[in-house]
């Protein structure tokens, strides 16, 4: 992998990279028991494996000293009443943040830390938000027809522990309400 600087374009509505190393698609079963309505989530796998999410990733030596960029596409839709999201994840290495820049769609990234401690940030074109050190996340599109989209920057030596949110989820979950989107408090966890 070369050392000298490069650049890449992100075309604004298009918004896939000019420069993509790797492509993550990540489709309903990837997020299996995440979802609280676990009978709608079985019915809809049984009809199709749909696919949820995607990453365009720019590959960098996973190294401190250097970032790891892309862009991330959760695509509309629910599970019951419960927004398309990624899977989210800690970081292996606790300490690392992570900036997120939302170029398209509306949605929220969901976070908290080992302590329990819980934050759930609106995302909006324009907006930019810091994931602090030690901060789980997960992004939910609760656009009715667009993309959320969002382009990420994260140390690339942080790596992803998906397993420690995989157990019970996240504490807080974003569902549709009466009046639009709500956060509400995750039952499964104690
Ligand atoms: C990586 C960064 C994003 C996510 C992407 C998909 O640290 O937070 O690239 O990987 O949004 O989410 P997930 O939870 O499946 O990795
Ligand atoms: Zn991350």
């Amino acid at each position: 992998m070369s050392d000298l600087p490069f650049s890449f374009t992100i075309p604004i509505p298009h918004v896939i990279p000019s420069r993509v190393d790797n492509h993550i698609k990540r489709t309903l079963s990837a997020l299996k028991g995440q979802f609280l309505d676990e009978a709608t989530y079985n019915k809809m796998l049984n009809q199709e494996d749909s696919l949820i999410y995607e990453v365009y990733e720019i590959k960098r030596p996973e190294v401190e000293g250097e970032l790891l960029m892309g862009i991330s596409i959760v695509h509309p839709g629910k599970v019951g009443n419960e927004f398309f999201m990624t899977k989210g994840h800690f970081h292996s290495v606790l300490d690392t943040s992570e900036i997120y820049y939302t170029l398209k769609g509306e949605g929220y990234m969901v976070m908290e830390t080992p302590e329990g401690e819980t934050s759930v940030e609106p995302l909006s074109p324009g907006k930019v938000l810091y994931v602090p050190p030690r901060w789980a996340h997960r992004s939910v599109c609760t656009s009715r027809q667009e993309d959320l989209v969002t382009f990420f920057a994260y140390p690339a030596n942080a790596g992803h522990d998906y397993g420690t949110i995989e157990k019970t989820g996240f504490r807080k979950l974003v569902v549709e309400g009466e009046n639009g989107p709500e956060i509400i408090d995750n039952p499964r966890v104690k």
